[in-house]
């Protein structure tokens, strides 16, 4: 036995003392071109005129989606530890950090159904102008695995919120909590055909999704190369609306004047967070030149307290990768970085054999050209750079193709303002996302009379 109740290949014995649901017979779900066609029709009589759902007013589908939080909170065990069991991330993150997440989420899109409001415009006296925000339509939705119930409701909770009904598949990889929320879509209360979720696999069910005809706008997040399918889909078909959430390679500068020991755990906790399958994950660690060898010298001591095991146990802070596949394409992307002159500092292998477990590893002395700098790893690497001055830290963070998010480490107000406008990065959610979900109407009527 290692620490912390590990065995030698970092997994935990025996089974831990924690709800796990009832035992279910698993019958594999490939959803087709078919069954999509079905979802969306039911989507679009769904969100015709004179239907439940576009006759209930703006503040029952709010009380709705609160419903469904409450019965999230109600079943909040039972989904986090589905979410750990497809997913494999550790129980307590499912529990704290994606179920609080996407309660969140739908308890706050459930507060502005009814705070979606248009505007009246000043026009010529003999006119009278205002707007409109009516839902777009069938909102298609394509989730990725790395955070499969957070996701999902980013994506829904504001369709719904606008009074769009959605058609939503979740990742082949990890289906269940999204069929668990179609069974407390039902309890609360939904009209049928609203919510329709259809588990299957991209090239097919996600294909049809996006070049559907009779959805109006789809919301995408995955891998930038299929992102760019969408779009060519979208194009080819209705041109429906997309949104896309894809790759990232976030810089994170840590300047001298920092509190070196937060800026230490923050950007190892956003390397290897979720297994560093996360697209907002520090990917690129520019240190200032003075405290750099100290911060590399603390960010081993840190990693060294990570606890790898098994998912299910309450101590595990890190869990294996999704499949096989991101397991090999993390494994050649350490080698790469061996091969090409970093200085591999902790980790950078596999823990046992014929597991998808991967160490956290880190990399010092990274420089720019090399494809640890520029390839999103998505696996728990850490790549840390060296700078000298704040200019050059700014242009090397810029220097991506990538501008998901980014953050900066000082103690100087003043600097974090500057840096943080000179970044080239962004992130957009929240309210803004309702404007994705709703179509502006200008409605122009003219007076009979003037006085
Ligand atoms: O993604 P895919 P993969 C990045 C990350 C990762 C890489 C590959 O770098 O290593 O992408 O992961 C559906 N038409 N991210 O292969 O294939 C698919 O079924 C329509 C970043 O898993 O993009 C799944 O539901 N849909 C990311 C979703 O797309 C298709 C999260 C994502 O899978 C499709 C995941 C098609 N032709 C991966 N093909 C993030 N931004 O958080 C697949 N899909």
């Amino acid at each position: 036995m290692a620490q912390n109740g590990t065995t030698e290949n970092g997994l935990t014995e025996g089974i831990p003392a924690l709800p796990l649901p009832q035992p279910v017979k698993v019958h594999e779900v490939r959803h087709t071109k078919e069954d999509v066609d079905k979802a969306v029709k039911a989507a679009k009589a769904a969100e015709q005129r004179g239907s439940p759902w576009r006759r209930m007013d703006a503040s029952s589908r709010g009380r709705l989606l609160h419903q469904l939080a409450d019965l999230m909170e109600r079943d909040r065990r039972l989904l986090a530890t589905l979410e750990t069991l497809d997913t494999g991330k550790p129980f307590l993150q499912s529990f704290f950090i994606d179920l609080d997440g996407s309660i969140k989420t739908l308890r706050y899109y459930a507060g502005w159904a009814d705070k979606i409001h248009g505007k009246s415009l000043p026009v010529d006296e003999s006119f009278m102008c205002f707007t409109k925000h009516e839902p777009v339509g069938v909102c298609g939705a394509i989730i990725p695995w790395n955070f499969p119930l957070l996701m999902f409701m980013w994506k829904m909770a504001p369709a719904l919120s606008c009074g769009n009904t959605v058609v939503i598949k979740p990742a082949e990889q990890t289906p269940l909590t999204a069929l668990h929320i179609g069974a407390l879509i039902k309890e609360a209360g939904f009209p049928p055909g609203v919510v329709n979720i259809v588990p299957g696999f991209g090239p097919t069910a996600g294909a049809s999704i996006a070049s559907h005809m009779d959805i109006d706008k789809v919301a995408f997040t995955g891998s930038t190369e299929i992102g760019q399918l969408i779009k060519e889909a979208s194009a080819k078909s209705n041109l429906k609306r997309v949104t896309l959430e894809l790759g990232g390679k976030n810089p994170c500068i840590v300047f001298a004047d920092c509190d070196l020991q937060l800026a230490v755990e923050e950007t190892q906790k956003g390397a290897v967070y979720n297994q560093g399958q996360c697209c907002t994950a520090a990917s690129r660690i520019f240190v200032e030149e003075s405290i750099y060898e100290e911060f590399v010298r603390r960010s081993i001591e840190t990693a060294k307290k990570i606890i790898i095991g098994d998912p299910l146990d309450p101590q595990t802070s890190h869990g294996p990768q999704i499949s096989r596949q991101q397991f090999d394409k993390i494994m050649d992307l350490i080698e790469s970085g061996k091969k090409e002159g970093a200085r591999l500092e902790y980790g950078g292998s596999a823990v046992g054999e014929k597991t998808l477990f991967i160490q956290p590893t880190i990399f010092s002395g990274v420089k720019d050209h090399m494809r640890i700098a520029k390839e999103e790893i998505f696996g728990p690497v850490q790549c840390i750079f060296s700078f000298k001055r704040q200019q050059e830290a700014i242009e090397r963070a810029n220097n991506s193709k990538y501008g998901l998010v980014s953050a900066v480490f000082t103690t100087s107000m003043d600097r974090a303002l500057t840096v943080s406008a000179a970044l080239e990065t962004g992130t957009v959610w929240g309210e803004y996302a309702l404007a994705e979900y709703s179509e502006v109407k200008a409605v122009t009527i003219k007076l009979s009379e003037t006085l």
